[in-house]
């Protein structure tokens, strides 16, 4: 029988989310039709479909480390024997900057044509509800259209926040803007110490900048702390200025176009300021309900978040919502992915598996690399008690730094596990080069109810960082040191 509705599904959304869950709907033989738009900066950047991921996140941002690893690595070219004339080696910022964003380009480009291959509908235009079938948009002619569905899914992610101070959205910039920023960044200051803000100030300080990482609290609320604090060092070690425990109180332009920040220290209060050429702000991500005009449907939201269930249900039995925008849940472009997937195919395709949420790996790409599944050491203390886990942990010293005498002071890795039996991992953590490459096999292995036991029977591959794992012996209970004889 023909539905009453234009189509089976309306994503809200062409992120990471949406365009998994309508390509996915689309192949069990659902009509789909995809909102995407994109409102642009306070600065007047935009971008095309895609989502965050493809144009202002993992993409441009891998590209940008790539960047900076690079500059690291001509370097130590010359001491293995590469003759690099000019010592004096610079980045062309434009010239970086124009290479990423054809990349993107062509990747929006790319998915335009998959979607009018697999005849997703998708219309360039803000999406909103106007009752629980009903979405309502103004596309660029102004004429009001609404279509109609059976099922609807919001996945319409998050964007930065800004401060709530003077010259905030005037003259800072946040991630939103800097992958495509027209001039060189130069003395920047990042708010935030939450992964962006420090893959930021990585990148920037990589490719010859002088950033400052303005901490409010601790650095990487909700990681290791162990981890968190290594991070830390090592980015001080790279020069990387740190002001602890301090928190902006405005921005001006000066007549120079420099920009002056006022701040305040929160535990001594003392008063400060200083000039930038660029202030990012980097201070977590709110998500994008206010256009959705949400309560025309009755869905319910907790804080700038959608509540949905283990079946990424709302309260509101025909409308879901997947990705950033949904309350309590890594943002992360693969849960994105797998969410929105998974719900297409237990919508259009009789399936009844659920995403699991739990043991996600994740990366920061800090120049040392930060990778970790599972458990944090004070999650595994607090869910299993002290006297019930064990952390096997060890320093290490990867063959390609010997050469160019890189520093292997914070190369380090452990292993949090269960005391007794076969002794199961319950988290790992890898601080190194290629850190997500590492962590992925290792995130399958835990899934699988990996245990030391099997850790150690795992012959490693030689030479490589990543079989550190298996060469781990000195318990952090033993007091022993950690740090290798050569
Ligand atoms: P999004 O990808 O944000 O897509 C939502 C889309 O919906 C957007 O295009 C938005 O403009 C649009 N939209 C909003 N409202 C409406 C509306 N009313 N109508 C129509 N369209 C609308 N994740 C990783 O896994 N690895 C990384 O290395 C990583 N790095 C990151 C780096 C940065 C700087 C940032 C900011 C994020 C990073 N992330 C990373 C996170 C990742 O980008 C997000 O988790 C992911 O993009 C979320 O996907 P989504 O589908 O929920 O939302
Ligand atoms: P996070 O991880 O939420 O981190 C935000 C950081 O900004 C964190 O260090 C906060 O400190 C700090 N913060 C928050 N508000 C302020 C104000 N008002 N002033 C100064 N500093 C502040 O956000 P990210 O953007 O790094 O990442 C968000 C997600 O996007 C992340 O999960 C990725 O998946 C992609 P706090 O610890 O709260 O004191």
């Amino acid at each position: 029988a023909k539905s009453k509705y234009d189509f089976d599904l309306i994503v809200l959304g062409g992120g990471s989310g949406g365009l998994a869950c309508a390509k996915e709907a689309v192949d069990h033989g659902a009509r789909v039709l995809c909102f995407d738009y994109v409102k642009p900066t306070p600065v007047g950047t935009k971008w095309g479909v895609g989502g965050t991921c493809v144009n202002v996140g993992c993409i441009p941002k891998k590209l940008m480390h790539q960047a900076s690893l690079l500059g690291e690595a001509v370097h130590e070219a010359v001491a293995y024997g590469w003759n690099v004339n000019d010592q004096n080696i610079k980045p062309d910022w434009q010239k970086l900057v124009k290479s990423v964003q054809n990349h993107i380009k062509s990747v929006n480009w790319v998915t335009r044509v998959d979607l009018r291959d697999r005849k997703v509908e998708y219309v360039n235009s803000k999406g909103a509800f106007f009752d629980d079938h009903t979405i309502e948009f103004v596309p660029k002619c102004g004429k009001r259209y609404i279509v109609t569905s059976e099922y609807i899914v919001v996945a319409v992610g998050g964007r930065p926040r800004y401060p709530d101070i003077p010259g905030a959205k005037e003259f800072g910039i946040t991630s939103d803007d800097i992958f495509s920023y027209d001039k060189e960044p130069g003395r920047t200051l990042v708010v935030g110490a939450g992964y962006v803000g420090l893959e930021c100030a990585c990148f920037l300080k990589g490719l010859g900048y002088d950033p400052t990482v303005m901490v409010r609290s601790i650095v990487l609320r909700g990681f290791d702390r162990q981890m968190s604090n290594l991070l830390a060092a090592m980015m001080l070690e790279r020069d990387i200025n740190f002001l602890h425990t301090c928190i902006p109180d405005s921005v001006e332009r000066q007549t120079d176009g420099r920009l002056l920040v006022k701040y305040h220290n929160t535990t001594t209060q003392a008063e400060s300021s200083d000039v930038f050429d660029t202030v990012l702000w980097a201070i977590g991500r709110k998500g994008l309900i206010e256009d959705l005009n949400l309560q025309a449907a009755g869905v319910k939201t907790q804080n700038d978040k959608i509540v949905v269930d283990a079946s990424e249900a709302t309260n509101v039995p025909n409308i879901f919502a997947v990705g950033d925008i949904i309350h309590g849940r890594p943002e992360l472009t693969p849960v994105a992915i797998l969410a929105g997937r998974l719900l297409a195919r237990r919508l259009f395709a009789g399936s009844e598996e659920r995403m699991d949420y739990s043991d996600v790996a994740t990366t920061v790409f800090t120049p040392l690399e930060y990778a970790c599944v599972g458990m944090s050491e004070e999650q595994a203390i607090e869910t299993h008690g002290v006297d019930n886990i064990e952390v096997l942990h060890g320093y290490y010293k990867p063959t390609e730094f010997f050469i160019p005498q890189k520093s292997v002071r914070y190369c380090y890795l452990k292993a949090v596990a269960e005391i007794n039996g076969d002794q199961k991992i319950l988290g790992l953590h890898y601080m190194g080069p290629v850190a997500g490459e590492v962590i992925q096999g290792f995130a399958a292995a835990l899934k699988s109810g990996l245990t030391l036991k099997t850790l150690r029977n795992t012959v490693g591959i030689h030479p490589t960082t990543a079989e550190e794992f298996t060469r781990l012996t000195i318990t952090k209970r033993s007091g022993r040191d950690p740090t290798p004889a050569s």
